[in-house]
């Protein structure tokens, strides 16, 4: 049964049905292309699934406080992606104080080591030993750097057993203020990617790998568990991300590359569907919901209202980008 409640959970425990769901979801999003053609400047006709590779190629929003806002804009904007193929799936997440050797299956994620993690993403064309033109492994390969094509190789190396992290769930969790919270968090997404290895332990190609968003939205949910610590704070924009000395005001910066600042297609023209917001956008300081959060606000805001809201919410962004589009 696929539960369909808008709610992420650990993807060990989702019903095989929902798993399979979920794959055929993410396949699918190899089969849908943005506008234009391959030889373009900048390229179109990029699948939405090798989309996600050139977004996070393209911004690199590493090792500082945008990390986990800008992650959770990239994974909620993925579980659009998927919900558009089948709108009663959630982006679930990897948890992982648990050994994932469960979830490496030609039915699901694909092998746990090797140099190909083969089915279920091999036929789909999520890399192609033999393509050419083919996208390669390093970013100072610029003679294959087109977000079109298929990389040749998807790996792993995933040892036995879980992975020791460097903080456990409580001590991010329990972290005083964002800063100590969000070094902890993306120190322990550091190890979670190395453990993972090949592809995903590769920064600039680990957005290749599926595996990916599972990871992320742990990081996510732990972020979100935090905020949840100290709700009144921590929900209100104004106050969630505290102060930070090394870097001020830089929630004030947009969100790239949807503001259309850059290179990267459909945010910039021709289509220019870019919509800009800051990190203290609503929908960016707003978690997604997960399975261990407990509802919040005042009086018992159910599962199926805070889903409500966000749809609320969604339209109103929707109506933002419309006439953002006017005013070109
Ligand atoms: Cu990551």
């Amino acid at each position: 049964m696929i539960r369909g409640d808008g709610i992420r959970r650990n993807v060990a425990e989702i019903d095989d049905d929902e798993r399979d769901a979920f794959v055929k979801a993410i396949k699918e999003l190899n089969k849908r292309h943005y506008p234009g053609s391959r030889d373009e400047f900048p390229p179109g006709g990029v699948s939405h699934w090798f989309k996600q590779d050139e977004i996070h190629q393209a911004t690199h929003v590493h090792q500082g406080p945008e990390f986990l806002p800008w992650h959770r804009e990239l994974c909620n904007r993925f579980e659009q992606l998927i919900r558009a193929v089948e709108p009663r799936l959630s982006l679930h997440y990897w948890d992982w104080n648990t050994d994932p050797a469960p979830l490496f299956t030609p039915e699901f994620m694909g092998a746990k080591t090797g140099e190909e993690v083969g089915e279920p993403w091999l036929s789909a064309g999520f890399y192609n030993p033999q393509a050419d033109p083919f996208r390669g492994e390093s970013s100072s390969d610029v003679a294959h750097g087109n977000p079109f094509d298929p990389p040749r190789t998807l790996k792993r190396e995933v040892p036995d057993g879980p992975p020791e992290l460097c903080f456990s769930d409580r001590e991010i969790i329990r972290s005083s203020n964002y800063l100590s919270m969000r070094i902890r968090l993306e120190r322990c997404h550091d190890g979670a990617h190395g453990y993972i290895g090949g592809t995903i332990g590769d920064a600039h190609t680990a957005f290749r790998d599926p595996f990916v968003f599972l990871l992320h939205a742990n990081v996510d949910r732990l972020f979100a568990m935090w905020q949840y610590e100290d709700p009144a704070t921590r929900l209100n924009p104004a106050t969630v991300y505290g102060e930070d000395p090394g870097e001020p005001l830089w929630y004030a910066r947009r969100l790239q590359p949807w503001d259309g600042s850059g290179r990267t297609r459909p945010w910039v023209r021709p289509e220019r569907e870019r919509q800009v917001k800051d990190y203290r956008h609503p929908s960016i300081v707003t978690p997604p919901q997960y399975d261990t959060l407990q509802p919040v606000g005042d009086g018992p805001l159910t599962a199926q209202q805070l889903n409500e809201l966000r749809h609320a919410l969604d339209g109103a962004i929707a109506l933002q980008t419309a006439l953002a589009h006017d005013h070109h």
